[in-house]
Formats: structure tokens, sequence, C-alpha cells
């Protein structure tokens, strides 16, 4: 796969500067369009974590500087954002997070990509990301996967763990007191599946089951026919503090139905 974002200056680590100035008045207002489009449904479909995160963040105007950003979620959870040249090797992204540093990509997507994109842009990763690192318990809970991501690595297992990111991280609900709300960042970036997720009747919502998300494959050009609700940020540590080698080993041998 070729990817668009620009490695040439990258670190050892994939780190890159943001060069904020370089963003053009242009991108400032597709950024800004973007995030009023999501903003409309955020009261509806997200989480009450993500509502009152994004409040503190002043990030409306335009593409923010993260070392803003950073200065801030040093201090809320000891967490600060990184910029990368785009998607990073997986090794590079796991010591990342295992280091409370999270990577967004630093380009923004075209106008005509406003809908669909393949790669994560800044947009992506800043607002669909970022918001929720201020939330103790789900900034933990990454920096745990960060931790995981690597022993998986060892133990040959991250397509299992991938699919834990998947539907939870990217495409994860969450049940509230008014209902299933979405918090993984694939829904909040959305214009069409955070509702579809939270309230369309076609999709499954199943209750979180980590040997059944370890068991499915994912879909990465359409909506999920399945999502897998979490009772809480708390309920999702506990579930995947557990060490995962046997269950791994359970998943390599393959003998159990694809759900
Ligand atoms: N790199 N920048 C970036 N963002 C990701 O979400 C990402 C990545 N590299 C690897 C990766 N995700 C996944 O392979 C792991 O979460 C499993
Ligand atoms: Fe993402």
């Amino acid at each position: 796969m070729s990817l668009r974002g620009d490695y040439s200056r990258a670190g050892s680590d994939f780190s890159v500067e943001q060069d904020w100035e370089k963003y053009t008045p242009e991108e400032h207002a597709l950024y800004r369009r973007l995030f009023e489009r999501q903003s409309k449904l955020v009261p509806r479909y997200a989480c009450p974590e993500w509502i009152s995160a994004i409040s503190h963040l002043d990030a409306a105007r335009e593409i923010p500087v993260f070392e803003m950003i950073s200065k801030k979620l040093r201090k809320a959870t000891g967490w600060e954002i990184v910029a990368v040249p785009g998607l990073i090797p997986d090794d590079a992204f796991f010591t990342h997070l295992a280091n409370r540093r999270f990577p967004v990509t630093v380009w923004l997507r075209k106008p005509e990509e406003l809908d669909y994109i393949v790669e994560p842009d800044v947009f992506h990763d800043f607002f669909g990301h970022v918001p929720l690192l201020f939330e103790r318990v789900y900034a933990d809970h990454l920096y745990e996967y960060g931790k995981g991501g690597l022993k998986a690595m060892r133990l040959d297992a991250v397509k299992f763990l991938a699919r834990l990111y998947w539907f939870t991280i990217e495409f994860g609900l969450v049940k509230t007191g008014k209902g299933v709300r979405a918090y993984g960042a694939g829904l909040m970036s959305s214009g069409g599946e955070l509702a579809y997720s939270v309230e369309d009747p076609r999709p499954k919502r199943l209750p979180f089951d980590l040997e059944r998300i370890m068991r499915t494959e994912y879909l990465i050009d359409r909506y999920q026919d399945s999502y897998f609700v979490i009772d809480s940020f708390e309920h999702l540590m506990r579930e995947t503090a557990p060490d995962f080698t046997p269950l791994y080993a359970r998943l390599k041998m393959g003998t159990y139905p694809i759900l």
C-alpha cells in the first residue's frame, strides 16, 4: 500500500513537526466545515464524556496547534499529541501509546473527500480520538492497549488485537442513561455512520464480548454490520485487563466457527 503522507522527514519514531503555519486558509475552512457538520450530530449521538471534553478544547475555528492541546492533556491525564505523517508501523504506533503519546496525522483531506477517506487524516485523528484522551479511564485503557500491542507483536497476534481496537476505539458504542451512544473515533468523525451506528435498525448492537470481537473480521470500506456496546469505560478496562496469551493461542487454533 502506498501512503500519501510525507515520510521523508520523519524521525525513527515516525514523528514530524506539525508545521502549523503551512496550513492554508482553505484547509482551515474545510476543517471548520467538518467540525461544524459533526458538531450538529454530537448532542444526539455522542457519549457525554466526549461532549464534555470537546467543550474545553477551543478547536472549532481552525486546525488546532497540537502543542496547545498537549499542554491541556498533560495536565488532565498525562497524555500528549505527537504529529505523524499518517499511518505508521505497528511497533511505532504501539510504542507511542505505551508512552501516553497519541499519534495525530498532520495532513487534511481534500474538499472532494468530505464524506470518505481511506487513510486517517487530521480531522479523524483529532476530532475522533483526542477528546476522549481527557477521560481518565479511557486514557488509561489506551495506554494499556499500547503495552498489549507490543506484547501481541511478540506473540504474533496483532491481527486479533487490532480487531479489539477496531470494535472499541474506532467503532465502539456505550450504554448511557439516555440510551446507546457512540465513543469510537471512526463514528465520531463520520458524517453518516455516527447516526447509523446509534439508531439505524439494520446493524446488530451486541454486548461487548472480547472473544467474539477477536473472531470477527471487520469491514474497512462500508458501514459495519455489527457494533459492540460497552457498559462504561470501567467495563471496557475490566474486560480487557486479563492476559490474552491463552486466548490468542485458542484463536490461532481456529477450531471455532467465525461468529
Ligand atoms: N498509525 N497513525 C496511525 N494510526 C493508527 O490508528 C494506526 C497506525 N498504525 C497501526 C495501527 N493503527 C493498527 O495496526 C493498530 O491499531 C493495530
Ligand atoms: Fe482512528
